[in-house]
């Protein structure tokens, strides 16, 4: 039991801790005519995360700093990819900024801006605080319940009228016991 509890929890934390590659720009990728913002708002970026560049031959990627993202600088990248398929590592939280140098088309909107979040860490839950191991005893001090009385055999037979009325007055004394009781 202690072992499934075990593995069950191992699940849900990978499900919930699993990195998740991002590709830019969903399926139209890396290009012109795409606006990330919007795209980069529909996401979550966390540390572990990738991001994946699918671009054809007149792209590139940049990363670059903020003043270069706003200015479309790109002869200050920080790191520049080429090849049509980039994958980038998100390792720390805070900005990212990649803008594409191909003349013309940071200006015409091929730039990207993403914010890196801490990756969640699923917390097991703690039992909460004052409340004591069960401490009571498996053996009961209570008396055990008492057995059934035993099935009355009554079997008329050749009572006399005496006998006929001790039974009875026997069977209302056990129902009276019976009720009393
Ligand atoms: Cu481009």
């Amino acid at each position: 039991m202690a072992m499934v509890a075990a593995l069950l929890i191992l699940v849900v934390a990978a499900a919930t801790a699993a990195a998740d590659q991002h590709t830019v720009g969903g399926s139209a990728g890396w290009t012109q005519g795409v606006v990330y913002s919007v795209w980069a708002n529909g996401e979550t970026f966390k540390v572990g995360d990738t991001l994946l560049f699918n671009y054809g031959a007149t792209h590139s990627v940049d990363e670059v700093n903020q003043s270069d993202y706003n200015n479309c600088n790109s002869g200050n990248a920080i790191e520049s990819y080429s090849g049509g398929k980039t994958t980038i590592s998100l390792n720390v939280t805070g900005p990212m900024y990649f803008i594409c140098p191909t003349s013309g088309h940071c200006q015409g909107g091929m730039k990207l801006a993403i914010t890196v979040v801490a990756a969640s860490t699923p917390t097991a839950s703690p039992p909460p605080p004052g409340s004591p191991p069960s401490t009571t005893p498996t053996n009961s001090t209570s008396p055990p319940p008492p057995p059934p009385p035993p099935p009355h055999s009554a079997a008329p037979g050749n009572f006399g009228v005496k006998n006929f009325l001790l039974l009875e007055i026997s069977l209302l004394l056990v129902a009276l016991i019976v009720f009393m009781g």
